[in-house]
């Protein structure tokens, strides 16, 4: 797959092709990253990207007619059909269901903003999605495109180790992971659940998926389209089998109020 990211901060793009697992996936081939630097497409000696805003105000604009070129020349370059992405905090809240489906394409434009965005005109006629990170406000697009080409390199086939499955990620099937030990079995009188040293593997897949199934339901109810006031035999999103786990985990869990649903405590 193929990332052409524009950015006036190359280096800070390039940076996540150098390490871990997207380093190794671009030197084996499995990713391209190029990174288009408006600067270089701008018609001035001065290299100017950006002008004061139109009706006043703080802080700095980046121009259409620089951003149309760089986007236009990196179109060139990218395979046929290949979208434009601009990150920004008014986009659509980037989560694993859109990721896997881009993982699916050939390639991506990704904008980056510096200043206070980019005028609006260039995501008129260029842009064809928007996608936000969350609710917070970064100073440019730049850390938004690393964490896209992270995540969708991971997907792609090849990219993790055996040790690394994305099969069994937080997410895959929305839920949040379970909890991880490794050696030694007692850390400071803290001890390894004991079902887990005990080499009986349905039983270790089964508790996983309760815990999952738990830790989802106290932390992040809206995963499973329930709040906590829901009966667990009205969550649609599980089969009989998960619904019975949940309410293994409830029974082991939620009998003192320290345990309950964060939203429930304050009842
Ligand atoms: C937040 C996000 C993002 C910014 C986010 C345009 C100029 C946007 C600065 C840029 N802040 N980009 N992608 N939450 N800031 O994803």
């Amino acid at each position: 797959m193929r990332f052409d990211v524009i950015t006036l901060l190359p280096q800070l793009v390039e940076a996540v092709t150098k390490v871990g697992v997207t380093g190794r996936a671009k030197d084996r081939g499995l990713i391209d990253l190029h990174c288009w630097n408006p600067r270089d497409f701008s018609n001035d000696n001065h290299r100017t990207v950006d002008d004061r805003p139109y009706g006043g105000g703080p802080g700095m604009v980046m121009k259409a007619d620089v951003l149309l070129k760089t986007i236009r020349h990196a179109k060139l370059q990218a395979p046929e059909g290949t979208k434009v992405i601009y990150l920004s905090p008014q986009g659509k809240k980037l989560d694993q269901s859109s990721v896997r489906e881009m993982s699916q394409s050939k390639g991506l434009i990704l904008l980056c903003g510096r200043y206070e965005g980019i005028d609006e005109r260039v995501i008129q006629l260029e842009v064809d999605d928007e996608w936000s990170l969350g609710d917070y406000v970064l100073s440019g697009g730049e850390l938004g495109a690393m964490v896209m080409i992270d995540a969708i390199t991971r997907l792609q086939p090849e990219a993790l180790g055996h040790n690394e499955s994305a099969l069994q990620d937080s997410f895959t099937e929305n839920l949040l992971d379970c909890e991880h030990y490794t050696r030694p079995e007692v850390v400071e009188s803290l001890v390894v659940p004991a079902v887990l040293m005990s080499g009986n593997h349905p039983s270790i897949a089964r508790w996983r998926r309760k815990q999952s199934l738990g830790k989802t339901w106290q932390r992040r109810p809206d995963l499973l389209n329930a709040t906590p006031s829901t009966k667990t035999t009205d969550i649609k999103a599980l089969s009989n089998d998960d619904k019975k786990l949940l309410d293994e985990y409830l029974q082991d869990h939620c009998s003192q109020e320290q345990d309950l649903p964060e939203h429930k405590k304050d009842i």
